[in-house]
């Protein structure tokens, strides 16, 4: 069922006047892309649950994988609010497309080409940044989401090569995923992160099924069963769990970024069909309890624009902290799915089909309030930062 895509982009506060021509140029360039390439196929793809491998090489050749990353290393040296504004776009499609590009740009280009060494850069980086070659992230383990300082994955110096052994759970992408950032313990109980093959010899990644959430992105885990890890695939440049959570500050960003795209459809959504719909021998629009329900929904969206976009620029001038991309992150994923059950009640029972993309963005944005840090997590780093005690142990 071809889905025809309406979408408008609600603008209150002229926001766009804040944006450069070129922001302005990357935004309409993906919102094209996936009015064509996403929107038509995306309640296909979570009905059935088959990821659209056809889209990665135009994700790569649009320059949503690595976008921040330098044009020497295959990347398309774009700042902070255009990938901000791609995140936004892909996310307003779905947010499991979303967490393709994000887990590509934030959790496996950023950690390859901040802590790798030149010879991992140049074997990587150039094929992540054209999805020649996927990666996936591996930080959460069956006994330790929220708490990934206690993870049990291990590795230990064989002379030739790294000894490895432990799973990871949850991880986008890892059935199909070439590489994988695997973050373990050395022998001095340090976190250090290790670029692995999927083809190596002990690795599995069986996936994950029977997901209502996020069925347009493919989730699994990586069994590690005494793998040999070349002792050039260690990441050197940083170690210590400030390392994968370094690459949570990149990609939470965009996840900031990215809720608001999930908010904006939902709520384009509603008040097109709140003008369509009669009831009462009038547009259910004309009551008033629909209209506070819609704008509730466009003030809430113009707050995180304002949130996000300010911390945009902060990021561009290397002046964002980890506790504002947890306020960011939180704020917006919370408000999107506020916004995405407020929307499914304005369409009545229309809103549990997938005719419209509200209910599929509200089950999705079930997986983004948890993942890189839950909803309780990111107030809790908020307490920590503005009160200097530590609540969550
Ligand atoms: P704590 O003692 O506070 O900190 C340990 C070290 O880390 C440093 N640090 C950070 N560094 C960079 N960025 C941050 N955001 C940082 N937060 C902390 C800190 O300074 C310290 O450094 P050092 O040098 O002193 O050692 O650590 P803790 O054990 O108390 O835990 C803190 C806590 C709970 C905030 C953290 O562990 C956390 O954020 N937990 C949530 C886990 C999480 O977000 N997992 C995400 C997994 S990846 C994922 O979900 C991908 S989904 C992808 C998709 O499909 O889009
Ligand atoms: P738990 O940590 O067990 O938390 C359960 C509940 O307890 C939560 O409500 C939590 O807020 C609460 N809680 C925990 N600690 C505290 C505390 N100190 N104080 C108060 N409340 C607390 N991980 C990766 O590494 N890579 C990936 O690519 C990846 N992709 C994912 C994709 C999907 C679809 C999903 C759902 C998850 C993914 N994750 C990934 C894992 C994700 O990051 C974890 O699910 C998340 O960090 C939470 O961990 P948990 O599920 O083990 O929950």
């Amino acid at each position: 069922m071809a889905i025809q895509d309406q979408f408008a982009s609600p603008d209150y506060y002229l926001l766009d006047e804040l944006l450069t021509s070129e922001h302005l140029l990357i935004r309409k360039t993906i919102r094209d892309f996936v009015k064509k390439e996403i929107s038509p196929i995306i309640e296909e793809v979570c009905q059935s649950c088959i990821f659209p491998k056809n889209l990665i090489p135009k994700l790569g050749e649009l320059g949503c994988f690595g976008p921040f990353i330098p044009n020497k290393y295959g990347g398309a040296e774009l700042d902070q609010i255009s990938y901000g504004l791609i995140m936004q776009e892909l996310e307003r499609g779905d947010s499991g497309i979303r967490s393709t590009a994000s887990v590509q740009s934030s959790l496996v280009m950023f950690p390859i080409f901040n802590y790798g060494t030149n010879e991992q850069k140049t074997k990587y980086l150039h094929k992540l940044s054209t999805g020649e070659m996927m990666g996936c992230f591996g930080l959460t383990e069956p006994n330790h989401g929220s708490n990934p300082g206690g993870m049990e994955s291990r590795f230990i110096d064989k002379g030739d090569y790294f000894l490895l052994n432990g799973s990871k759970l949850w991880i986008s992408n890892s059935p199909f995923a070439d590489i994988a950032v695997v973050w373990a313990k050395n022998e001095n109980n340090r976190i250090q992160g290790l670029i692995v093959e999927t083809n190596m010899d002990g690795v599995s990644t069986p996936e994950t099924h029977n997901k209502w959430s996020l069925r347009g992105s493919v989730t699994g885990e990586i069994i590690f069963d005494n793998v040999k890890v070349p002792k050039n695939n260690l990441l050197i440049g940083k170690d210590g769990l400030g390392a994968p959570l370094g690459c949570l500050d990149s990609a939470r960003y965009g996840i900031a970024w990215g809720a608001i795209g999930a908010a904006m459809d939902c709520y384009d959504t509603a008040l097109r069909y709140s003008k369509e719909r009669n009831q009462f021998g009038k547009p259910i629009a004309s009551f008033q309890l629909q209209q506070k329900k819609l704008a509730e929904m466009i003030t809430d969206i113009t707050k995180a624009q304002f949130l996000t976009w300010r911390l945009g620029v902060l990021k561009n001038e290397n002046k964002a902290t980890s506790a504002q991309i947890s306020m960011a992150k939180r704020n917006n994923v919370d408000m999107a799915l506020r916004i995405a059950r407020e929307s499914r009640q304005v369409l009545g029972a229309m809103g549990i089909t997938g005719e419209y993309p509200i209910m599929r963005h509200m089950m999705n944005l079930e997986s983004v309030i948890t993942y890189e840090g839950t909803h309780d997590i990111h107030l809790l780093i908020t307490g920590h930062d503005i009160t200097g005690i530590s609540a969550f142990k």
